[in-house]
């Protein structure tokens, strides 16, 4: 009745407001869960706390094994594993779930080291990742109750990490491993280097996430487009100057340790595996922005030990994290007409896990399984990369054309002009911080290159449309000859399917450029990672980037495109192209203007090496 004596206005307004708050409710309110959690601090061999989340299945069924997560980032938020499309389908089939912080990171006490390096086994007293997993695992064993003795570990890229860490010597408690995008080469493939250069923008925003407070720190940058930002912050030395002080260890290490030295060969994976010694599942995704190198390094590096037939891999159309969430049919811009993640999820996690630790189902797991992007279907191989494909070159040519066949002219080249001051915006801008509030960094690998395409510092070739379906299985690389007149230059390689002019299936999708595969070669270390070396101005040199591997097929009517520039801003840093020992320590006058030329003659026939399936 007192409803029905306010005017109209007030009426609906007040209507609206019951029905917000009936809304409200109902999205807020927790939906239930068939999961207990308690959080506990399991004390390690040094006396060292580390907080722990323990979810138990409410009702006491048959004993179960542990899935042990350790990570970086806080498991005080940790949902609930049944309210998690990462972990659902495991949650159905029920487990103990362990999400553990990992030394110094929220509510563990202990220091945090990036990438711990592996303590020295001489020494009992010393710890690293590998001893905290035991140590977690040993307690777990001993403390929670109607448990079946086996652990397995999961976790994406820092928890992937952690997993393999835990599979150096691990519990014998410890019987599987799905890792999703550990890093493997800090320095040759993942986050904070490729082939040399320096990944800035995921470098120093990491960095200060990290290790700036014991919980997770945005930089307070002071613009939105973060590529002003790190232009006016000029030479890499002005970190420390203006920024950093000195205090966040992660940029000291990348500062003092410019080249591949001891230090970034300790810490990657190859000087770590031995044979493996758990079973263990690699995923990684075809557009992971962030570690795509590391899990099939990992899985390549163990595979040469590999005598009980227990390491596999997974790669799928995703980005970093991909394989986690949502169902996987789009990516981007990118459709894959199928469910992918989570078929991922059900058809290949979980079963994973059901056999290892449980002792279901007939334990039959394809060696590599891929998704083909372009024909958009799993595939399965018996090795990775497959030995059907045959190698064949595809070289540019003039008239910026791609072609099967070698040039046969005696001269020819295409050259551009490569200005530190002006360089390429690796994404559309604005350039959000990497993981600020709208960050476009998620899919930036699935972009239209159409963007930077026809920029008179990015060189384009590309063929005719293709009257036939071309499928690349394998790994590919770019193999340039090239000048510059500078001391030293940077060469992004892009391979990019280019779709149709006309394309019914998606029309919004016509002529858009999207790059299959990419990567970066920092010119002063093509003849030694170890050993940089000036380039010689103007002398003609061979340049080899390692674009990694693909499963795509280039399907008929679209074209084949590569674009080449030297720029790539601010994900790679700038190379100022006047050679100086340490490229940190360079000074804001070192960054110059330099023109680049790329051959195309019958001696010096810059091109692609492809891995081709007819
Ligand atoms: N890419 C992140 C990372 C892993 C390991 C070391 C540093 C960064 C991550 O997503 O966890």
């Amino acid at each position: 009745a007192r409803l029905l004596a306010l005017p109209v206005f007030e009426l609906i307004f007040a209507c609206a407001f019951v029905l917000c708050a009936l809304f409200s409710h109902a999205q807020t309110s927790v939906p239930e869960t068939r999961y207990d959690r308690r959080e506990v601090l399991i004390t390690m061999r040094d006396g060292v706390r580390l907080n722990t989340v323990i979810f138990t299945p409410k009702t006491a069924g048959k004993p179960l094994p542990f899935l042990f997560r350790r990570t970086p980032y806080g498991v005080s938020k940790a949902p609930f594993p049944d309210q998690s499309s990462y972990t659902q389908f495991m949650a159905d089939e029920g487990y103990i779930f362990v999400a553990q912080d990992i030394r110094g990171r929220y509510k563990s006490e202990g220091t945090f080291e990036m990438q711990r390096f592996s303590r020295n086994p001489a020494d009992p007293k010393a710890i690293d990742e590998s001893t905290d997993t035991y140590d977690t695992i040993e307690w777990l064993l001993k403390t929670i109750p109607n448990n079946n003795g086996n652990v397995g570990m999961y976790g994406t890229s820092y928890d992937a990490w952690t997993s393999v860490m835990g599979a150096l010597d691990p519990h014998p408690a410890l019987k599987a491993i799905s890792e999703h995008a550990t890093p493997a080469d800090m320095w040759i493939g993942d986050d904070f280097h490729h082939q040399g250069a320096f990944r800035l923008s995921y470098g120093f925003e990491y960095a200060f996430m990290e290790e700036a407070a014991k919980t997770d720190t945005l930089f307070p940058f002071s613009t939105y487009d973060t590529y002003d930002w790190y232009l006016k912050l000029g030479s890499l030395a002005n970190v420390n100057k203006k920024h950093f002080l000195g205090k966040l260890p992660a940029w000291n290490d990348f500062a003092k340790h410019p080249n591949y030295d001891q230090f970034w060969q300790k810490q990657a994976l190859a000087a770590r595996l031995g044979r493996p010694k758990v079973a263990i599942q690699h995923v990684a995704g075809w557009w992971d922005q962030e570690d795509f190198y590391g899990p099939i390094k990992a899985y390549q590096i163990w595979e040469k030990g590999d005598a009980k037939q227990q390491n596999h891999l997974i790669v799928g159309p995703w980005n970093h994290g991909g394989w986690a969430r949502g169902d996987g049919r789009k990516l981007g811009n990118i459709s894959f007409d199928t469910t992918t993640s989570l078929t991922f999820r059900q058809s290949m996690l979980a079963p994973w896990f059901a056999y290892h630790l449980k002792g279901k189902g007939d334990g039959k797991f394809a060696e590599v399984t891929t998704f083909q992007t372009g024909t958009n279907r799993w595939k399965t191989y018996s090795q990775w990369p497959p030995t059907s494909a045959v190698k064949r070159n595809l070289y540019f040519r003039a008239n910026g054309r791609l072609s099967f066949d070698k040039p046969t002219d005696a001269s020819g080249a295409d050259r551009y002009v490569s200005d530190p001051a002006h360089p390429v915006p690796y994404r559309p801008r604005p350039i959000e911080e990497t993981y600020g509030p709208g960050s476009r960094w998620y899919t930036w690998l699935t972009e239209d290159q159409r963007f930077v395409h026809n920029r008179p510092d990015v060189l384009t070739w590309e063929t005719e449309p293709l009257t036939e379906e071309v499928t690349v299985t394998g790994t590919l690389l770019a193999r340039l000859f090239a000048a510059t007149t500078g001391s030293d230059a940077d060469w992004v390689v892009k391979l990019i399917d280019v779709y149709p002019e006309r394309y019914p299936k998606e029309p919004h999708m016509a002529g858009y450029q999207f790059m299959v595969a990419n990567d970066v070669l920092r010119g002063r270390f093509h003849r030694s990672f170890e050993k940089p070396q000036p380039l010689q101005p103007n002398k003609t040199e061979r340049f080899t980037i390692d674009l990694h591997s693909l499963d795509h097929v280039f399907r008929k009517g679209h074209r084949i495109m590569v674009q080449v520039q030297s720029t790539w801003f601010p994900i790679i840093d700038r190379n100022p192209q006047r050679y100086v020992p340490n490229i940190f320590e360079a000074a804001d006058a070192d960054f110059q203007k330099a023109t680049h030329t790329i051959f195309r003659s019958a001696a010096h026939p810059s091109h692609l090496e492809l891995n081709i399936v007819d």
